[in-house]
């Protein structure tokens, strides 16, 4: 790929596997089909959920809500989460068959208790920046490719800020698999339309 390309390679991590704390269906089933359009890449960046053990995203920290639930908090909505990719335990490690040795950058993200992100660019409250939008700048980086889980929420908010930052995003729909809880892939899809985000099945 062309040295102004990148692949952000999104939370690829047990919790959102089969089996995991927060499964994605067939989650696992992406990471062959990611090792092959790492090996075609310069540039891999690679994301991590990351939280504390009491991240006021998981409805564990609101004894009144329930998973899955959505709540007002004061950056917007939030849907509740099963406690899952809690900072150093198993299920945050990126899973183990995920070949991209060269990989230049991990990032984690979600480390802020009070605020979630689904974004590798930028936290829930819209302020926040994790600094990515600097390193792709930094490397002459204008176009990003983005695979991994979950389509509906840390890929498609990922791809939808890195236009926000000037980025040309592509998601690869086949690298990708999707939580769709409350037609949230659909509504997704439509926003990364409306923010011209590009849809492509394989690459
Ligand atoms: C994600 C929900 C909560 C994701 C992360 O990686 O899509 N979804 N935390
Ligand atoms: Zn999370």
């Amino acid at each position: 790929m062309q040295n102004n390309v990148a692949l952000l390679v999104v939370d690829v991590q047990y919790d959102f596997c089969p089996g995991g704390a927060l499964a994605v269906s067939g989650g696992d089933e992406i990471v062959p089909v990611i090792n092959s359009l790492a090996s075609r890449f310069t540039h891999v960046v690679i994301t991590q959920d990351w939280h504390p053990p009491d991240h006021s995203s998981f409805a564990a920290s609101h004894p009144d809500h329930a998973a899955f639930e959505t709540i007002n908090m004061a950056y917007g909505p939030q849907t509740l989460w099963p406690t899952h990719c809690v900072m150093n335990s198993q299920g945050a490690g990126l899973h183990n068959a995920l070949e991209i040795p060269h990989a230049g950058l991990i990032i984690r993200k979600g480390s802020n208790k009070a605020v979630d992100s689904y974004s590798a660019f930028m936290e829930a409250d819209r302020k926040t920046r994790t600094g990515l939008d600097g390193y792709f700048a930094s490397r002459g980086i204008t176009e990003l490719y983005l695979c991994g889980l979950a389509t509906d929420y840390c890929v498609s908010w990922s791809a939808e800020d890195a236009t926000f930052f000037g980025l040309k995003a592509n998601v690869i729909e086949t690298a990708c698999r999707a939580i769709d809880l409350n037609g949230s892939l659909t509504a997704a899809w439509a926003r990364m339309a409306a923010a011209g985000v590009g849809r492509i099945a394989t690459l």
